[in-house]
Formats: C-alpha cells, sequence, structure tokens
C-alpha cells in the first residue's frame, strides 16, 4: 500500500527537500501552505491551503488526505522577526502545533488511523545553555519568543505521545542551511552578498553579531533525520546537529574566500540586526540520533558554504 505522507510547511527549505526524499521513496505526498504563501509547485505532491493560525479546515483535510505520517515544518521561524511578532509567532508556532496534534488526535479517534507525527523543534529552545555541547538531556532556556513557542510545541508533543499513546516524535534540529535557505537567514544572506559583490552587483554586506556561534549543517541531511524518526521502533526526541561549531565571522571566512574576496572589505555591522537577547554558543550531541537511527551528516562546514556560494554565483548570474 502506498503510504500518504502530509507535509506543512512544504514550500519552505525543509519541506521541499523533504518532499523531495519521500516521493524517492515512494510516498503519496500532500502538503499545507498558508493562504497568500507563494504556491510551491509540483506536479508530484497535493498542495491545500490552511492557515494554522486558526486550523478549521484541518479535520477536513485529514478526512480527505487520511496521512500516515505528519510532518509539522510549518512557523514563524525567524528569531529576529519573532520579538517584533510575538502573539503572531505564538500563535502560529506554538498552538499551531497543537491545533495539529489535536488533528491527528481526533482522527485516530474517529477512523482508527494510527498518523505518526513529526514535530520541528529546535535548539533555539536551549538558548543560553550552561553545558554543551547540548543532547536531548540538556535542560531548554529559551531566549527568544519564537523560541518560547517552540518549547511549548516541544511539550505538547511529548504530552500528547504520553497522554493519548500517539506516535509523536521531536527532532531538536540546530540549524540547517542549503541554496534553497531563506534569504533572511545569515548564512544566505552572506552567500547571496559574497555572489553579488564578486559580480560587481553589490558594494556592502550589512550584519548583526558577528560572534554568535552556530552548528551548521546541510539541510538535505537533516531532513532524512526526520523520516527516521517516524519509522523507529518507538517514538522519541532526537538531537540532529554536527557536532562542530563555527562564529558568524567564520562562515564569512569560508563563504568569501570561495569567491577569493576578504569580506573586511564589504562588511559593516548595524544594530538593526541585533537581538534584544541573544543566543550566544550553540553545539549539538548527534549521538542519539546516530546510534538509534543510524543517521550520519555528509556534508561538513566549508563544503556546505561552498555549495551555497556556488549555487548563488549562478543564481545571481541567471537573474542578472
Ligand atoms: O541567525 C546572527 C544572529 O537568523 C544565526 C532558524 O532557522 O536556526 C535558525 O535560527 C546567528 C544569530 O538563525 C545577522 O544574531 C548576525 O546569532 O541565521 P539566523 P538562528 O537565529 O540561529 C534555528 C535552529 C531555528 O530554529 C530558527 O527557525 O547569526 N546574525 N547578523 C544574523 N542573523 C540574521 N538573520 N541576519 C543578520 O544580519
Amino acid at each position: 500500500m502506498t503510504r500518504v505522507a502530509l507535509i506543512t510547511g512544504i514550500g519552505g527549505q525543509d519541506g521541499t527537500y523533504l518532499t523531495e526524499l519521500l516521493l524517492e521513496k515512494g510516498y503519496e505526498v500532500h502538503g499545507l501552505v498558508a493562504p497568500g504563501s507563494k504556491r510551491f509547485e509540483t506536479p508530484r505532491a497535493t498542495v491545500h491551503v490552511c492557515d494554522l493560525a486558526e486550523g478549521s479546515n484541518l479535520p477536513d483535510l485529514f478526512h480527505a488526505v487520511r496521512p500516515d505520517e505528519v510532518y509539522h515544518l510549518a512557523a514563524q521561524s525567524h528569531v529576529r522577526l519573532s520579538f517584533d511578532l510575538p502573539l503572531h509567532t505564538a500563535n502560529v508556532t506554538g498552538l499551531g502545533t497543537l491545533r495539529m496534534l489535536e488533528a491527528v488526535r481526533s482522527h485516530r479517534d474517529r477512523t482508527g488511523q494510527p498518523t505518526r507525527f513529526y514535530q520541528a523543534s529546535s535548539s533555539e529552545m536551549f538558548g543560553r545553555a550552561e553545558v554543551s555541547p547540548q543532547s536531548e538531556e540538556t535542560p531548554f532556556h529559551p531566549r527568544s519568543p519564537y523560541a518560547c513557542a517552540k518549547v511549548f510545541a516541544f511539550w505538547q508533543t511529548v504530552n500528547y505521545r504520553e497522554a493519548y499513546d500517539l506516535f509523536c516524535a521531536n527532532g531538536i534540529l540546530f540549524n540547517h542551511e542549503s541554496p534553497r535557505r531563506g534569504e533572511d537567514f545569515v548564512t544566505r544572506k552572506i552567500t547571496l552578498a559574497a555572489a553579488r559583490i564578486k559580480l560587481g552587483l553589490q558594494e556592502k554586506l550589512t550584519l548583526g553579531n558577528l560572534q554568535a556561534r552556530r552548528d551548521w549543517g546541510f539541510a538535505g541531511d537533516y531532513v532524512r533525520a526526520m523520516w527516521a524518526m517516524l519509522q523507529a521502533d518507538e517514538p522519541d526526541d532526537f538531537v540532529v546537529a554536527t557536532g562542530q561549531n563555527h562564529s558568524v565571522e567564520d562562515f564569512l571566512n569560508a563563504a568569501f574566500a570561495a569567491v577569493d574576496l576578504d569580506w573586511h572589505d564589504h562588511v559593516e555591522t548595524d544594530p538593526r540586526f541585533l537581538r534584544p537577547s541573544e543566543v550566544d554558543d550553540l553545539r549539538g550531541d548527534a549521538s542519539k540520533a546516530r546510534r538509534v537511527l543510524g543517521w550520519e551528516p555528509t556534508v561538513d562546514f566549508e563544503g556546505l558554504a561552498r555549495m551555497m556560494v556556488e549555487h548563488d554565483l549562478e543564481f545571481v548570474r541567471r537573474s542578472k
């Protein structure tokens, strides 16, 4: 029997990689997009519109799609923006997850179908972490409205597993990037600027905190971990990370070196891009995912920066 997957946020970076992976594996793929968001066009997946800020058509969608697996990726996911839109972020990122969990629970109770649920939890939940690297055992100390909403969603996911005996898994994913990363996230902002500067289309790049350290991996690797979590014998929570971290400055070095430029000649900083409370240093310990799921990352930090810059050189040339 063909398995059916439903991906919320199917048009985002992770949604597109996950769609490709699931199609390769023979799934029938459905996706949800927010009203008014750019439609994700693929002849091989069926896209539905749903506003997770209210979710009124979720029961009908579950009835029509009958998903075996739900990958809940949709969120207001920009940390800086969450300080400007805290209520919207809490509603979409926090309550949106609860609306999805309720849809899974009531669909199971009505039809008997045991839909498995993946929650896109985030390393931002660790925030001001007191230990490094962070694992599934590390306490949360969220530092933004986004991270607070993700902590709420994490515990709702655990609670639905424990209270209703549903297969609900949290993937605690550290930063994951790719050529498809949104242009407001720091890695893509840097690689696009490096490409434009190289091609003479831009002179300066304005950033915020260059000292922040993150554990950056490749999104294409991370969606394999999402899938593996829903194939496990038992539902559980897993950190997904490379185990290495670097500063924003390190990423600047790697990206500008790929186009033979010195970033010091082009980068300026502006407090506009600082956050009221920053997460200084994150690094993940994914040994549980390696042991239980057999998951391994395949792209390292330099490889990731090079892949993104090479893509953006071509992308900028084509759109010139
Ligand atoms: O910032 C610093 C910024 O916005 C990384 C999301 O996917 O990963 C992401 O959250 C660091 C921060 O990602 C700029 O202050 C400096 O320290 O790329 P980012 P993020 O906040 O780590 C986690 C795992 C998620 O769950 C989130 O949804 O870079 N930084 N200058 C800057 N950041 C941005 N965006 N823009 C700058 O100009």
